[in-house]
């Protein structure tokens, strides 16, 4: 599937402003609905390879509906909207939009900051007392997290933490999930998922919580990692620096028995992973991060069935396995 904005999708002028509305459908006036209902149909006109005539072509597609085509007919003729015109006069949905770029601030938060006054990073940077922790980690690193990270620097940092897990103990696994396992170009951050064959789901959380303090301490010590966002018993998350470009980091602990579903997880994407639960439900099945496991003709899920791969996961709930670079 493309992206939305891809210039090499015949439709992308559309899909540009229906990811605009979206954006102001769930920055502005908190309705997901509507938001998914936008994205749905940019992800639609992103799939189709001819270039959309009319509205009314549009509407066969999944996800277009009267409303859509409409908007779609009025660009047509004149080049824009009239909505969207009035969204970027108003000025909220782009300042809000802006602030929702600082890692840690969400729609709700950059509504209370633009309240108070505030509408552009630089504001931002004045008030830094309005940001929790997390918040002024993603202030402090603004530009550093907007770029991009090359696989090739993803494969770096990969093979810096296995080396270093390696000489703490030669049994650590580690696994880097996410958009790179997808085989993407590029990432947002890295998701590194570390298990151990020692470790299992019978054991307490503390256990968890030992391992993940004992690869965060190693990983500080080098230097790699600079900040800690947060960390619990099972997932750390946080900011490594491999070269001059500060980058956001993720760590999962899993134990050895649930590494497969956690892989799974981690790499998603979460619009796969989404779309897999809901295959799983189906089939009468309940998965998530941790397990799979069948529901009775009472509703109540059974014990966690063994798994043995990836594949294995497929296999039970009957649904067709997709290579990572598939799941998209
Ligand atoms: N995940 C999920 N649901 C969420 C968040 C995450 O299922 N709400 C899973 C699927 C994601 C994986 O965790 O692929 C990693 O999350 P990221 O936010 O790091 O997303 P990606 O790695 O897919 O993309 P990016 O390149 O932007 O980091
Ligand atoms: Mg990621
Ligand atoms: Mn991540």
């Amino acid at each position: 599937r493309k992206a939305p904005s891809s210039e090499d999708n015949p439709n992308h002028d559309f899909c540009e402003f229906l990811m605009e509305l979206a954006e102001n459908e769930r920055n502005v006036n908190r309705n997901i609905h509507k938001y998914n209902a936008y994205r749905k149909a940019a992800a639609s006109l992103a799939a189709h390879a001819t270039r959309i005539k009319s509205g009314k072509e549009a509407s066969k597609l999944e996800g277009v509906g009267q409303k859509i085509a409409q908007k779609i007919d009025e660009f047509l003729e004149t080049g824009k909207l009239a909505k969207l015109e009035k969204i970027r006069e108003d000025g909220v949905g782009p300042a809000i939009s802006t602030l929702t770029r600082v890692s840690g601030i969400g729609p709700a938060k950059a509504k209370e900051l633009y309240d108070l006054g505030i509408r552009t990073i630089e504001e931002l940077k004045l008030h830094e007392n309005k940001l929790n922790h997390h918040q002024r980690i993603g202030l402090k690193y603004f530009e550093d997290f907007e770029k991009r990270i090359p696989r090739d620097e993803i494969k770096q940092v990969e093979e810096i933490i296995s080396s270093e897990l390696t000489k703490l103990d030669k049994d650590f696994q580690i696994t880097i999930c996410g958009s790179y396992r997808r085989g993407k170009a590029e990432s947002g951050d890295m998701d590194v998922l570390i298990t151990h064959p020692n470790y299992t789901s019978d054991m307490p959380k503390s256990k968890s919580e030992a391992l993940l303090k004992q690869v965060v301490s190693a990983l500080q010590k080098i230097e790699l990692i600079t900040d800690t966002i947060s960390v619990g018993d099972v997932k750390f998350m946080g900011v490594c620096k491999p070269k001059d470009t500060a980058r956001r980091l993720d760590i999962r602990v899993t134990p050895i028995d649930q590494y497969f579903c956690a892989v799974l997880y981690f790499t998603g994407s979460d619009m796969f992973n989404k779309q897999m639960r809901a295959h799983a439900l189906q089939n009468n099945f309940t998965l998530n991060e941790y397990c799979l496991r069948p529901i009775g003709s009472t509703g109540v899920p059974g014990a966690p069935v063994p798994i043995s791969s990836e594949k294995n996961i497929f296999e039970y709930i009957d649904f067709p396995y997709k290579l990572p670079e598939e799941r998209n």
